[in-house]
């Protein structure tokens, strides 16, 4: 089943949920070899949502701003390969929104523990904004947010549970979009995981 949630955007409950013992011992790998941190904003701050990625290309921040790097600047090696399940999982479900030939070059795996949030942003850090983003959500359930092309927009808000998958594609691949309320009861336990395919070059 899915459903449509803005203009391109399509939400599939419980698309991936099979799949997630296997991909949280792929994630569980890949931190091993590219571990989870914190990285710094641009503006000085320290972002609550660890982050590591895999793929030829990972997304990165510092004071010198956000960007795709090819290599782990904390390790100085390539970002660990993505792994076949996770591009398999983001192309079918690419397609299975309408998507063809969906090619992610790189995938953000970021880690949400308890009273992590991410704040109202767009993601523009790609070349390639023509092509979706596929969302991948492992493990604890988050409630987020999305608005519209303007940061004044109104949002709305979605329950993501693990095993849930969302393609941003269309108009909805530039909405403003954040995740975590800052107090909802019920949503101070367990850690949450999300995988997100990029095209960016
Ligand atoms: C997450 N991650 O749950 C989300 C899922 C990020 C991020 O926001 O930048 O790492 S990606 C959700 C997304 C992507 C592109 C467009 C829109 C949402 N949107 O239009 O709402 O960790
Ligand atoms: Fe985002």
């Amino acid at each position: 089943a899915s459903r449509p949630l803005a203009p391109g955007a399509v939400h599939m409950p419980g698309f991936a949920a099979p799949l997630e013992p296997a991909l949280l011992a792929h994630i569980e790998r890949i931190a091993r070899a590219a571990p989870f941190r914190h990285l710094a904003t641009p503006g000085g701050g320290r972002m609550s949502v660890g982050m590591t990625n895999c793929g030829d290309v990972g997304w990165y921040s510092d004071a010198a701003g956000y960007r795709y790097v090819e290599t782990d600047p904390s390790t100085d090696r390539p970002w660990p390969k993505m792994p076949v399940m996770f591009l398999d999982l983001a192309v079918s479900a690419a397609e299975a929104a309408g998507y063809a030939s969906f090619a992610p070059q790189g995938c953000l795996i970021n880690r949400y523990e308890p009273g992590a949030r991410m704040g109202l942003h767009q993601d523009r850090d790609e070349n390639r904004v023509d092509a979706p983003v596929v969302s991948v959500s492992i493990g604890a359930k988050a409630i987020f947010s999305f608005g519209g092309p303007n940061r004044s927009d109104p949002c709305q808000r979605v329950l993501l549970m693990g095993g849930d998958v969302v393609v941003w594609g269309g108009p909805s691949r530039l909405y403003f979009h954040g995740v975590g309320a800052p107090r909802s009861p019920g949503f101070g336990d367990g850690v949450r995981y999300n995988l997100t395919f990029r095209a960016c070059g």
